[in-house]
């Protein structure tokens, strides 16, 4: 095969590339994001993740020598060799991101006679995967993996296989789990030196082997599609995440009452269980700003309407709850029930909407209604129209929604590959858009609640894609009541968060199985810091609402809630960072700490900002934990004892203990406890003071629900603070409804500073 350059061309911001009979270009999106492109016989399909305007624009000069191309930007060069192999290169000429020079080997672990018996039973014992293309690049510079989304396991993915399908498995998410609910074909590589980012804009099945196969390379495969990937450089993590957002967008803030805490079970199936519900927690003084309605409150599991017995005059019943500081945020599947004279059904018929077999009839599948029919999201008038089915919801005063089963799910059998969707202007199929189904739901609603609500709309999903994040909010799906999974949801969330799904939570407790009254315990200590902060259980487990554990544990519940309500304005600025920046709010230890070795593979402790510092127990029976403190100087939130960092130290931790550290010469916003937010007028900005360097905080604040903050109707603080001299200026002020005070606390000695 010939394999050197043939020809090279500079066409806008593309190299086109023929390398003997391999065809491709490289597009120079900024100085530090390039995208390769190479033919394997696909028509060429993006998957719709990227922002509408992503124009390529950076610069770069290209030269050739004994046929290698070298393209140089002001932030990375980059080589193309013999068989369009590309290297990536940092400015100083360090190589970043190789491809692999030889072949993959594939695994052989069946020996001739394993073969022999399986073939003897009438088994297949090919070993060989049929991958449409396989991208394979050289493991040796690399220290650890991050990102891909949701995947279960720790948080380091080196030496895991996965893949991109989205799936609803009911089991224990185990770490050999090779998927999960959502497809984030997206990884940050920490290499020796540096960091990398790569994007795969492929919504195919797709295979991300990290190092299992073989120690020397790691490889993406697809099951069809062209090569089409986006390279992302970057000095640390953060860069890469910026990046990797800057092309698949980022969320705007979210209205201030989604910060609070949230609470759900399938289900409270009646008006009077909801009630109860909401009594209990003002009753028992546990903040709660939202109830979620799972799909009970619908009639036959009919979407868009309500049981007009158990949920009668749903829109009062919803304005009273509005009345003592609760949000209501409804369920809505994509599955509609296939029934006569149900308007949603028989609307999505009349003009086609719903997704159809090949001969052109429309397809069902069953789910909770039964028959179902499914709305095919990849078509924009499908998309306007389900949004549109929105205005009744928000007319009842349903102030979110929560799209569930739209991997999609469906009780007989998946969905085959030939099923006929759309993709915009294309006719396609299931395979193509399987892992954009929750993605495109996903956008439906949030356009929809944007159009009817015009506040910053509340959308929480269970399947989505790459580049979600600009619509909705995620949780994790189904766990279980499990030590595992407590454990797992530290890494699991950490990923996601890097992934661009910065808003995201676990089901608090665990969904499946029974929490035992320590469990819930620790698991409310990790739950407090998840942006997304939810307690959720599965119909037929014990009772998960706070006060269902006997008195000490519904006051250790309540002491956290309560530090969440507290932390409520440090929580909106980290929000205010991650709209600018795609930085996220939870982050782990590396991310701040990329040269420290020992938080390479730290998987039970996490920062929220940079400020503080959460090394959570998170195992049955533990009351000491051992914690590590990277560089500087740490506060025990609670103690106020100082310890040097670069360094473990074994915390007492009791039950009602979660040890958390904050920074020393941070400044960190307060709120008193509120029932919900709003409960209370703030008019003084309070800030906690800990002691040390000079500190220096941003602090944003706009009306917590509209867009208006899009137009400057916000203000922007910088405040420092040495221990004797505040300054607080205004970086903006736009925002008419200022604080009157300003108040500093040293946590140390307790003076107070007023500014
Ligand atoms: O087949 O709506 O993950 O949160 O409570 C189960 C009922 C369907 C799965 C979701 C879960 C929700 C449940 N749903």
């Amino acid at each position: 095969m010939e394999k050197n350059l043939l020809k090279y061309m500079i066409q806008e911001q593309k190299v086109l590339l023929e390398y003997g009979n391999v065809k491709g270009y490289l597009e120079i999106i900024t100085d530090e994001i390039a995208r390769v492109y190479i033919e394997t016989g696909s028509e060429i399909i993006q998957t719709g993740a990227l922002c509408d305007d992503v124009f390529p624009s950076g610069s770069f000069e290209v030269k050739e020598q004994d046929g290698v191309i070298c393209i140089s930007t002001p932030k990375m060069i980059i080589k193309v060799r013999d068989e369009l192999k590309i290297d990536f290169y940092d400015t100083d000429g360090n190589i970043v991101c190789k491809d692999f020079d030889g072949k993959r080997t594939q695994k052989n672990r069946l020996s001739e006679l394993d073969k022999a018996l399986l073939e003897q039973e009438g088994h297949s014992a090919s070993e060989e995967e049929e991958y449409h293309y396989t991208v394979i690049k050289d493991l040796q510079n690399i220290k650890a993996f991050y990102g891909l989304g949701d995947k279960t396991g720790y948080l380091n993915k080196k030496g895991y296989m996965y893949e991109m399908w989205n799936t609803d498995n009911p089991d224990p998410q185990l770490e050999n789990f090779k998927a999960l609910y959502k497809s984030i074909p997206f990884l940050i590589a920490l290499t020796d030196t540096s960091c990398y980012g790569l994007y795969f804009d492929t919504s195919y099945h797709s295979y991300f082997d990290m190092g299992s196969e073989s120690d020397e390379y790691y490889y993406i495969a697809a099951e069809a599609g062209n090569i089409d990937y986006y390279y992302i450089a970057g000095e640390n993590i953060s860069d890469v995440i910026t990046g990797y957002t800057y092309l698949t967008g980022r969320m705007t803030l979210p209205q201030l009452f989604a910060l609070g805490y949230h609470q759900s079970r399938w289900s409270y199936a009646s008006k009077n269980e909801v009630r109860e519900i909401a009594d209990n927690m003002r009753k028992n003084r546990i903040p709660c700003d939202v109830i979620h309605f799972d799909i009970d409150y619908m009639e036959n599991y009919k979407v868009f309407t309500f049981d007009d017995k158990r949920f009668e005059n749903a829109d009062e019943f919803i304005r009273d709850l509005a009345k003592d500081g609760f949000k209501v945020v409804t369920i809505i599947d994509p599955g509609v029930k296939k029934e006569e004279g149900y308007y949603v059904y028989e609307e999505g018929i009349k003009n086609g909407y719903f997704v159809k077999n090949p001969d052109g009839t429309v397809y069902e599948n069953e789910v909770w209604p039964g028959e179902s029919v499914f709305p095919d999201f990849g078509n924009e008038d499908v998309r306007k129209w389900w949004g549109g089915l929105h205005e009744k919801l928000v007319n009842k005063g349903v102030r979110g929604i929560w799209n569930d089963m739209n991997e999609p799910a469906s009780f007989k059998g998946p969905l085959p590959d030939n099923i006929v969707f759309r993709n915009g202007d294309r006719k396609t199929s299931h395979k193509e858009m399987h892992n954009l189904y929750g993605h495109y739901m996903a956008k439906a609603t949030y356009e929809g609640m944007k159009k009817y609500d015009k506040r910053r709309p509340f959308v929480i999903t269970r399947a989505c894609f790459a580049g979600s994040q600009k619509y909705t909010t995620a949780w994790t799906g189904d766990n279980h009541s499990l030590w595992v999974h407590l454990q797992m949801a530290i890494p699991q969330l950490l990923n996601l968060s890097m992934s661009g799904m910065a808003f995201v939570g676990t089901d608090i407790g665990g969904f499946g199985s029974d929490a035992t009254a320590e469990l819930m315990a620790r698991w409310i200590q990790v739950g407090c810091f998840s942006p997304l902060f939810r307690n959720h259980s599965a119909m037929g487990t014990k009772y998960q609402e706070p006060w269902r554990f006997g008195k000490e544990v519904l006051d250790i519940y309540r002491k956290y809630v309560e530090l969440r309500y507290t932390l409520i304005p440090y929580f909106y600025d980290l929000f205010h960072e991650c709209e600018k920046t795609g930085i996220p709010v939870l982050r782990p230890l590396i991310l701040h700490y990329s040269n420290d070795k020992e938080v390479v593979n730290m998987n039970d402790e996490f920062m929220v900002g940079e400020n503080i510092l959460v090394s959570p127990v998170v195992n049955q029976g533990q009351t000491k934990k051992l914690v590590y403190l990277p560089e500087g100087k740490w506060y025990d939130y609670f103690t106020k004892e100082l310890y040097e960092g670069g360094q473990y130290i074994i915390k007492d931790s009791p039950l009602d203990t979660c040890p958390i550290f904050v920074k020393a010469g941070s400044l960190i916003p307060k709120y008193p406890v509120m029932q919900y937010i709003g409960e209370k007028v703030i008019d003084t900005l309070e800030l906690d003071y800990y002691p040390g360097e000079k500190a220096e905080y941003i602090h944003y604040l706009d009306d917590g629900e509209s867009f208006d903050y899009l137009e400057g109707k916000y203000n922007c603080y910088r405040i420092s603070y040495d221990g004797e001299n505040a300054v607080k200026e205004y970086i903006h002020k736009g925002f008419e409804r200022d604080y009157k005070d300003c108040i500093i606390k040293n946590t140390c000695t307790g003076v107070v500073k007023t500014l």
